[in-house]
């Protein structure tokens, strides 16, 4: 099929998610064109059926803000048209989801169909896009689009319990290569970080206010007491600041490292012993779930869709939000001897294998599938939206 990738570039988990499917159809034979205003960070590698058009907004004098979502929908029925595409995958509801129905809209005018699939990933349901600015408009685009997915149960149902959503949601887990993030770890690398063996503590994010870093550097203090540890924070974002001076004010700079943005998580996976991911609210958690599949145990809080990936006791841990001693207490646990860390870390691997990307892509393709046949029969001139099989 021709698809239509639309999503933010940047390192959030929505655009990593959107970038990996991409990717991944492209190796299925499918012809894949990204529709992003930059080049999707997680793009890597070249394939020929996979293509990548860059959203221009010209700014103009007169535009305090400039029109990202007409440029959006400009440039989607420009793609669409020119390059045959069957369908829009759209990710992160704001402001695709309505950019790509204004495309749809303009297309049927020239007799083009273009079915639209809206995934929900978090952030444009429960914190972004409930307010009250944004959701008139995110409620009616999301009920516009020709099918919705959402990457966790807790978040259909936070779909459903802040919009008067009219469809079928179908949930489509966020996945994982398990064999790519399966590395050996590098030794040198280790060293590096860890000169005395210490454990290595992972946590990365875009230090936003809803990651609760400072909570990341309470914990981390706990654990370390007890445990002689190391902590990389990778990533960046508002919370930075506070960050470095909560680290400064403990005591902490030798102990712990800002890596930054990175890119080769698969390499800082395989030296992880634990990931921490104590947040305020993830709809998933797709960085716990590829740290697990490095073979790293998380402890989290017990929030959105966590509870759905994280198995107490087995691959990991969760407490309430802001209980900072439990969870230290927790990585003490797993970390205290070698026995249990290495079951923990076993575990882990094995749950996520149970999101690989060999299962859930063909999740994907099998709705794309529904949606092209119904809208092929000509089912949305009757406005009958072809039915999504669970
Ligand atoms: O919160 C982030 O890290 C960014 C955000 C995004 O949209 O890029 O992540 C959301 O989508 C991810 C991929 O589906 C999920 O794994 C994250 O849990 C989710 N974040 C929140 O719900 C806060």
């Amino acid at each position: 099929m021709n698809i239509g990738i639309v999503c933010y570039p940047t390192f959030g988990g929505s655009g990593v998610l959107a970038t990996e499917l991409g990717m991944a159809l492209a190796d299925k034979e499918h012809n894949v064109h990204f529709i992003t205003y930059r080049q999707p960070v997680r793009l890597t590698g070249f394939r020929a059926n996979m293509f990548y058009h860059e959203v221009r907004v010209p700014t103009y004098p007169l535009f305090d803000y400039p029109p990202y979502e007409s440029a959006l929908a400009s440039t989607l029925v420009d793609v669409v048209k020119n390059n045959k595409l069957d369908l829009l995958h759209v990710h992160y509801a704001i402001p695709h989801a309505s950019s790509a129905y204004m495309a749809k809209q303009i297309l049927q005018k020239e007799n083009k169909y273009v079915p639209v699939i809206t995934t929900l990933h978090g952030t444009d349901i429960t914190l972004v896009g409930r307010d009250k600015t944004y959701a008139p408009v995110v409620a009616f685009s999301i009920n516009q689009s020709d099918a919705i997915t959402a990457v966790s149960e807790n978040l259909k149902e936070e779909t459903y319990r802040t919009f008067k959503i009219e469809k079928d949601i179908e949930v489509i887990y966020n996945f994982v290569d398990v064999q790519r993030f399966s590395k050996k770890p590098i030794d040198a690398f280790r060293k590096v970080i860890a000169p005395d063996n210490e454990r290595i503590i992972l946590h990365a994010s875009n230090f936003r206010r809803i990651k609760r870093i400072d909570d990341v550097i309470h914990i981390f203090k706990k654990l370390n007491d007890v445990i002689p540890s190391r902590l990389l924070l990778v990533g960046d974002g508002p919370e930075r600041p506070m960050a470095e001076a909560l680290c400064r004010e403990l005591n902490l700079c030798d102990e712990i490292r800002f890596v930054g943005k990175q890119q080769d998580m698969e390499e800082i996976f395989a030296v992880t012993d634990l990931f921490l991911l104590p947040s305020e609210y993830e709809s998933f958690g797709l960085s716990a779930l590829e740290a697990m599949a490095g073979g790293a145990p998380v402890v989290s809080t017990n929030v959105g869709g966590l509870p759905e990936i994280i198995t107490p006791g087995e691959n990991g841990f969760m407490a309430d939000i802001g209980d900072t001693t439990q969870m230290a207490q927790y990585a003490i646990d797993i970390l205290k001897d070698e026995n249990t860390f290495k079951r923990f870390k076993t575990n882990a691997r094995k749950q996520a294998e149970n999101f690989d990307i060999t299962r859930i892509v063909p999740q994907y393709e099998h709705l794309y599938e529904k949606l092209y046949e119904g809208f092929c029969k000509g089912q949305h001139k009757e406005n009958k939206v072809p039915e999504i099989q669970k």
